[in-house]
């Protein structure tokens, strides 16, 4: 790790500091992706195989034997290792890496606190160790949703705990950065750093829920400080938490679309402004809305369970905004390329770089959202939902989004930022766009035989691969299309480390950073009005915490157990409630 020597204020126009920058930042940012991909290289390996285990064509093409998976065994280890790994390691590692590079590349200086970040980091790698070690030890095999009554060895919460921590340490040296910026500088931050800001005032509400329910429920009841703990208030905490997280992953792809891609396209954002309301939106919104989770959990009023399923369909205004500014953004590259606006004015679509692996990536991304996003809407439907719940439908829905959206968007800042890491070119592009291609084709067909079978009744979290499951004749064909689509994401994962670890050691070498494309924005528009008031975090906090307090007492109030307490109905562990 190499030390920062200018003072910490001190802007970073000057060459030589921002040579020293570069050099800490390379190492910091560069340990934090690292961490992110070695997670989901483990963590990814695990999709094909449940979905081979599952299909019955590849269990008759084995002689009638399941796929096993490969280390790990057992279906429900395999399958939070999966989910953990990716959802919740790789996520969270790859966003405060990159909310850190784009900090620091848009606001021109450091971060206030290097130190901090290096000590940040070690916590959060010390917590992935630990819970780690709780999965792959068989101790914890409570899925990523790690809600009662399942219960886990101490330290796989103890590990979780400690990256919770971090990000929030992340979060206070990120707005520390962005304060000492905003008192030199008096002018509305870049929007890349307006995006980190809202989705980590976001994130640091939303995770107040399932820290409160890990260190009072599931850390003491798993040291034997209790015995017993309240199911369905720990559900309610956890999804508090829950639904924001997915924002949280959402946020930094959405940041990608609106200030990254533009500049790979050569063309200005088309309304600067309407990000800005968009993100705040998601901020707001996200938290209080968590109860479409919860629709079937008895202890929950249906008034609460209708507020938040109206509430779900007002997320959905951000997203559509997001949809009309990106569109609009696009076209305008595409006549710059050549369209003419025929086919209904959409055939700038076509005129898309569509051989530019970083552009495809998140190109890809947005398709896949198409249909991660009217799936979402349709899960948050009260009778809808009653009918999907818990069937494969809801995989389709979230890897089109999570796996889709936000995974492919994080490989396309992969091979721009990959570069700036190593000072190496991206190892063989076309191979990195062969990726993309096999990673959108491949998740559109899981994606939609996931769904299928789901409406068809497949259940989700079930070895249906194992011994004696129940598998209905009409599920077959789109379980076996789901096999079908995992082999193509498999191609697609190997394809994605190839080139990683063929930039890390062959990648032509880069002596100048000017030889690479790096598309950080260092102001926002000028000629575009931007009030004040978007600014105003504290307002925007206070806006959360108020809607939050609105929407989720009345649940938690009706939840708890007021003659027992807290800690006394639903879970003796290893004893039927
Ligand atoms: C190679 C691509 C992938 C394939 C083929 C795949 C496949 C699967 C399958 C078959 C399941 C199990 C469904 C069940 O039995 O209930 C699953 C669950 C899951 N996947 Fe993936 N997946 C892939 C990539 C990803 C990625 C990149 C992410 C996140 C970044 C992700 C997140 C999840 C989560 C959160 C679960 C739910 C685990 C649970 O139910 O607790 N997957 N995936
Ligand atoms: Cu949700």
């Amino acid at each position: 790790m190499q030390a920062v020597k200018s003072t910490p204020d001190a802007p970073a126009s000057s060459s030589r500091n921002w040579t020293e920058i570069l050099t800490s930042e390379r190492v910091l940012i560069g340990a934090h992706i690292f961490v992110a991909m070695f997670a989901l290289s483990l963590g990814v390996l695990m999709g094909p195989f449940q979905a081979f285990r599952r299909s019955p064509g590849v269990t008759n093409l084995l002689g009638g034997q399941a796929i096993g998976m490969p280390i790990f065994s057992y279906y429900y280890q395999a399958l939070t290792l999966h989910g953990v790994l990716n959802a919740l390691v790789f996520t969270t590692f790859f966003i405060v890496g990159i909310s850190y590079f784009v900090t620091q590349r848009s606001l021109e200086r450091k971060l206030r606190f290097p130190m901090l970040a290096w000590w940040t980091f070690i916590l959060m790698t010390v917590g992935l160790c630990l819970a780690a070690y709780a999965i792959i030890s068989e101790q914890a095999n409570v899925l990523f949703t790690f809600y009662a009554p399942m219960l886990a060895h101490w330290t796989f919460y103890l590990g979780l705990v400690l990256v919770i921590v971090g990000t929030w340490i992340a979060s206070f040296n990120i707005f520390a950065t962005y304060l000492g910026w905003r008192e030199a500088e008096k002018r509305p931050v870049p929007l890349g750093v307006f995006a980190i800001l809202a989705n980590f005032v976001m994130w640091d509400v939303a995770s107040l829920g399932v820290a409160t329910e890990v260190l009072t429920m599931l850390l003491p009841m798993s040291l034997g400080i209790i015995q017993t703990t309240d199911v369905q208030v720990s559900r309610i905490f956890f999804w508090f938490f829950g639904h924001p997280l997915v924002y949280f992953w959402l946020i930094p792809a959405y940041m990608s679309w609106y200030t990254m891609l533009p500049k790979q396209l050569g063309v200005k954002l088309f309304s600067d402004g309407m990000g800005r309301v968009a993100f705040l939106m998601l901020t707001i919104f996200s938290i209080p809305i968590g109860v479409h989770h919860l629709f079937v959990d008895p202890g929950i009023s249906v008034l609460a369970k209708a507020f938040h399923s109206a509430l779900t369909m007002v997320v959905a205004v951000p997203s559509f905004l997001t949809a009309f500014n990106i569109a609009a953004t696009l076209e305008r590259s595409g006549r710059k390329r050549g369209s003419k606006g025929h086919w209904f004015g959409l055939d700038f679509f076509a005129f898309l770089p569509w051989d530019n692996p970083i552009v495809v990536s998140q190109l890809g991304g947005m398709l896949l959202f198409l249909a991660g996003g009217i799936t979402g809407i349709m899960n948050a439907s009260f009778t809808l939902n009653i009918a999907l719940h818990n069937t494969t439908w809801v995989v389709g829905h979230f890897h089109m989004t999570v796996a889709g959206a936000v995974f492919m968007t994080y490989m396309g800042i992969l091979y721009w930022l990959l570069p700036v890491l190593t000072h190496r070119k991206l190892w063989k592009p076309k191979l990195a766009l062969a990726q993309a291609y096999f990673w959108l084709f491949g998740m559109l067909l899981f994606g939609a035989a996931m769904g299928r079978a789901g409406m068809l009744g497949a259940v989700r979290r079930t070895d249906l691969g194992g011994t004696g499951a129940l598998i209905l004749p009409e599920w077959v064909s789109w379980l076996n299309i789901s096999a079908f689509g995992g082999l193509l994401l498999l191609i697609s994962a190997i394809l994605l480390y190839t080139v990683v670890i063929g930039t890390i050691f062959k990648g032509e070498k880069v002596t100048d950073e000017s030889e690479l494309d790096i598309p950080i924005s260092t102001s926002a528009p000028t000629d575009e009005k931007l009030p004040a008031i978007l600014e105003r975090w504290s307002l925007w906090l206070a806006v959360i915490i108020i809607s939050c307090i609105i929407m989720w007492a009345p649940v938690l109030l009706q939840a708890l157990d007021w003659v027992n307490g807290f800690w006394v109905r639903g879970l003796v562990p290893g004893v039927s409630p």
